[in-house]
């Protein structure tokens, strides 16, 4: 099956104000060589309505959502919020989120069922194992636990896109290889399909973890990868630019 290319930038608690002209102008510029690929911005929430401001060649997104629609939360953004401002996309459950911000599977469920059950946007559910869980030889059990949890009470995927992080190769500079994270999209494919039938085939499956210009287009030329979920790359245009222009 045919499926848009999709590169999703995650800055993280990085960049700003000038590093949003300066993506977003050698973006502009590159256009015509991603011109088939989705392209989606995830920059820290208050710089979201920066990036509206600029001419619309990508899409953005939010890094996280509070599971609550409002209230007494501090410090936090609401699905409202964060549309407001410009976000169609929200990442859900990044191994930073789910190891150090109390994402808990349970959490995840709540946060991906809220962005789901909303029409104007679309779910990056974000899965992946530990080194020591890939040692231990639990690879596949591990992502098809954090899938079953997230999806549980889940019976549509039309806008919902996966993305496969193994933990150890996030920011490291160490990545999986083309053929260990096929191995991986594979089964996440299939595990797709036997819950949703055949609208699982339709499902983007991106790459995350130290994807660079370098790496990309062998990441992104086998036959589940369709795109990837970038972050230390995408803080420099260049590297961006060339890794939009490899998913196409
Ligand atoms: C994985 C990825 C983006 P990086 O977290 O989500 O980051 O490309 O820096 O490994």
């Amino acid at each position: 099956m045919q499926r848009q290319p999709l590169v999703i930038a995650n800055w993280k608690m990085n960049g700003n104000r000038a590093l949003v002209a300066e993506l977003s102008e050698a973006l502009q510029q590159q256009q015509a060589h991603y011109a088939d690929v989705t392209v989606v911005v995830c920059p820290p929430a208050v710089l979201l309505p920066v990036w509206q401001a600029q001419p619309g060649v990508v899409a953005l997104g939010a890094q996280d959502v509070n599971e609550h629609a409002d209230g007494a939360h501090t410090g936090e953004h609401s699905l409202a919020l964060v549309h407001e401002a410009g976000a169609q996309w929200v990442l859900i459950g990044h191994s930073e989120r789910r190891q150090c911000y109390g994402d808990s599977e349970t959490r995840i469920a709540q946060k991906l069922g809220q962005v789901l059950a909303d029409s104007r946007f679309t779910a990056v559910l974000c899965v992946g194992e530990s080194a020591e869980q890939r040692e231990q030889g639990a690879t596949f059990a591990v992502v098809e636990a954090q899938l079953s949890e997230a999806l549980a009470q889940v019976s549509a995927c039309e806008r919902l896109v996966v993305a496969y992080e193994p933990v150890w190769a996030i920011g490291t500079g160490l990545t999986a290889s083309p053929a260990q994270a096929q191995e991986v999209h594979g089964f996440i494919r299939h595990w797709l399909q036997e819950k949703f039938g055949s609208a699982g085939a339709a499902v983007q499956l991106l790459y995350g973890g130290s994807v660079k210009a370098g790496n990309a287009s062998e990441l992104f030329a086998e036959a589940d990868i369709d795109g990837g979920l970038i972050g230390g790359a995408s803080l420099q245009p260049e590297q961006f630019v060339a890794i939009c222009t490899a998913a196409q």
